[in-house]
């Protein structure tokens, strides 16, 4: 019961950090981060939490989505926002390949404009097929893309890995999709 009430709550969080802070009537500042006294106050009318429930829901997180400041006063989702946040990441040099997960259906629009960020801040790309199969997996019937990440890099666009290890970037031209056909 506790681990069904961890992964609600995870999932609110990501809400509240990502997209839509003012759910609860917060704002996240120019960084993306929270106060975690508020979020833990204004939380409280949905899911009542506390200091340590937080923290432990942070630690177990399975991909690392939330972390703290030093302090342990603010708190704020590694990656995947909607709302325009300076994560302050460090362009980075990718692997040469990465990999995107995404439906079949989304392939004839794909191939057209390549990979767009959609509602998000970035384009989400992962070292590791497992992973990029399980992100597309959450839309259907899968698809794995092979980026050029390395010869994107080389061209002058920018990368960042987020603390929690998801490869980002603003866009993927179609040109540096290697389409199996
Ligand atoms: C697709 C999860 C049509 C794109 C995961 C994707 C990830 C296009 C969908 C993170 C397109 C957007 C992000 C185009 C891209 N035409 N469709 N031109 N360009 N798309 O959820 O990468 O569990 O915003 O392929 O692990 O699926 O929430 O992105 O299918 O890291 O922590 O548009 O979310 O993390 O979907 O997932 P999403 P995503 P969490």
């Amino acid at each position: 019961m506790r681990e069904i009430n961890k992964k609600q709550i995870s999932k609110f969080l990501s809400l509240i950090l990502r997209h839509q802070p003012e759910e609860i009537g917060i704002t996240l500042d120019a960084n993306g981060w929270a106060d975690v006294q508020e979020l833990i106050d204004k939380m409280g009318k949905r899911y009542p939490i506390d200091r340590a429930l937080l923290k432990s829901i942070v630690a177990e997180d399975e991909k690392q989505r939330y972390v703290f400041n030093d302090k342990g006063t603010k708190i704020r989702a590694q990656q995947g926002h909607s709302v325009s946040v300076d994560m302050e990441f460090e362009v980075q040099e990718p692997p040469e390949y990465l990999y995107h997960g995404t439906a079949t259906r989304f392939m004839a629009s794909i191939r057209k404009e390549g990979l767009l960020p959609q509602s998000r801040q970035y384009v989400h790309l992962s070292k590791f097929l497992a992973t990029a199969t399980k992100v597309g997996q959450r839309h259907g019937s899968v698809v794995v893309l092979t980026i050029r990440a390395g010869a994107m890099h080389r061209a002058g666009y920018a990368f960042y890995l987020s603390g929690n290890g998801v490869w980002l970037t603003k866009e993927v031209p179609a040109a540096y999709i290697a389409f199996k056909e």
